[in-house]
């Protein structure tokens, strides 16, 4: 049996950032992960950081070679009707900026300097099991290579993910859960060709949404609108190719850049957030406790926030100042939660061509369009898109 303080669950950017933010009020913590160092540290998912991620990292000394290997990006594209539309958000937002890193390359450096520090991971920590969540002795009992171990801590850190073992542990009823599937899908590709642009693409098309995203000098991530329940079988590269340059063709001549696709899949877009996202002794943090469309790209950006604020919790407690600020944790997280999923709604909702069977979908589409108008001629409503892209200050 070991024993630490907080026993984290899951080594994706929230288990990371807590143990690093945790270790620097003094306070120890173990995190367990399911998979493999190698594994996690070649998962493709999100690669665009909020101002506020970015300043987190940077002041924490978590940030170096993020700061060396990204860009900063100070405006995004929204196309429609063959026309492009700049929104100049740091202008729009003072001066804030964004940076595009990869996730995997962020979970990287974050279990390197962990490991560097000293800190404990356990990877390939199988058959994970939260006991006495209700104590203020909990248990996380797992097995690894074979051998059963337990872990005894004072606070558990649920960080493992949408399809974790934390959610699940809370018993029934105890949680109110909010739920809703969109009806788009995306089939993602990562392919081995320099961008086509310099900035973020969203593309309206009458065939569906297109976006085009950036990751490296030599490697580009883009996005096409398909059915949620579509297979990745029915998305040959050649039709993934044709589909881009047709969404994302402008009047201007701009020409899109092909490549081989080094890896394509489709993702359903979910809305899904829990309230309270603590029971007893266990917190939730990122995708354990909630998931938004990917539109903004904020799950990453939201998961980190929720490690600051927890970190910041549970060491006032150890520092003993009360249970003030781990009582307010989930509330206060919930408060930027739902923010963030009020705006990634709307945007999903604005870029994707509605299905089929939409009531009275002719009507919506207008409105789309006037959103669509607005947003990208209208000075305030284009700095309050700016706001919540590049992160909302509260
Ligand atoms: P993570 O990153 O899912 O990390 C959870 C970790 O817990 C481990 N785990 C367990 N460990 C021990 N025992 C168990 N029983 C365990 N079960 C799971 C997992 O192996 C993993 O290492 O959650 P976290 O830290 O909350 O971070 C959240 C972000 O990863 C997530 O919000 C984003 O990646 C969402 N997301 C995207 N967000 C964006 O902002 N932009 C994107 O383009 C984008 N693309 C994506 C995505 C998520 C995807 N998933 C989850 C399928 C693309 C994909 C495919």
């Amino acid at each position: 049996m070991t024993r630490t303080q907080v026993g984290i669950v899951g080594a994706g950017p929230a288990g990371l950032v807590l143990a690093h933010l945790l270790a620097q009020a003094g306070v120890e913590s173990v995190v367990l992960e399911r998979q493999s160092r190698a594994y996690i540290e070649k998962r493709v998912r999100a690669g665009l950081l909020e101002h506020g991620t970015v300043r987190l990292l940077k002041e924490r000394g978590l940030g170096e070679r993020m700061l060396e290997r990204s860009l900063a990006h100070h405006g995004t594209e929204l196309r429609f009707d063959g026309q492009r539309h700049r929104i100049p958000y740091s202008d729009l937002y003072g001066g804030r900026e964004m940076r595009v890193y990869a996730q995997q390359e962020l979970v990287a450096d974050l279990v390197r300097l962990r490991l560097a520090a000293g800190g404990e991971i356990v990877f390939e920590a199988e058959n994970v099991e939260l006991e006495g969540i209700d104590s203020e002795a909990p248990l996380i009992r797992y097995r690894r290579g074979g051998e059963a171990a337990e872990l005894r801590c004072d606070f558990i850190a649920g960080c493992d993910g949408f399809h974790g073992v934390s959610r699940p542990s809370i018993p029934e009823g105890v949680l109110t859960i909010y739920n809703d599937r969109l009806p788009f899908g995306w089939v993602g590709i990562l392919a081995a060709v320099p961008p086509s642009t310099t900035e973020i693409i969203y593309a309206l098309h009458e065939r569906g949404f297109a976006g085009h995203m950036l990751r490296t000098a030599d490697v580009s991530r883009f996005y096409l609108q398909c059915d949620p329940d579509d297979d990745i079988a029915n998305w040959p590269d050649d039709r993934i190719w044709y589909e881009l340059r047709t969404r994302l063709a402008t009047n201007d001549g701009w020409t899109l850049g092909e490549g081989p696709i080094i890896e394509k899949n489709i993702t359903e877009m979910r809305s899904f957030l829990v309230s309270p996202m603590r029971h007893g002794r266990l917190y939730l943090a990122g995708d354990a406790a909630h998931i938004v469309p990917p539109t903004g790209a904020k799950g990453m950006n939201l998961a980190i926030h929720d490690a600051g604020v927890l970190a910041g919790a549970v060491a006032s407690w150890y520092a003993g100042e009360g249970d003030g600020l781990l009582a307010g944790y989930s509330d206060t997280c919930l408060r930027r939660a739902w923010r963030v999923q009020e705006f990634s709604s709307w945007m999903s909702w604005m870029l994707h061509r509605l299905p089929e069977d939409t009531p009275n979908r002719a009507y919506r589409e207008q409105l789309q369009r006037a959103r669509l108008e607005y947003v990208t001629s209208s000075p305030a409503a284009g700095a309050s898109f700016a706001e919540n892209y590049v992160g909302i200050e509260f």
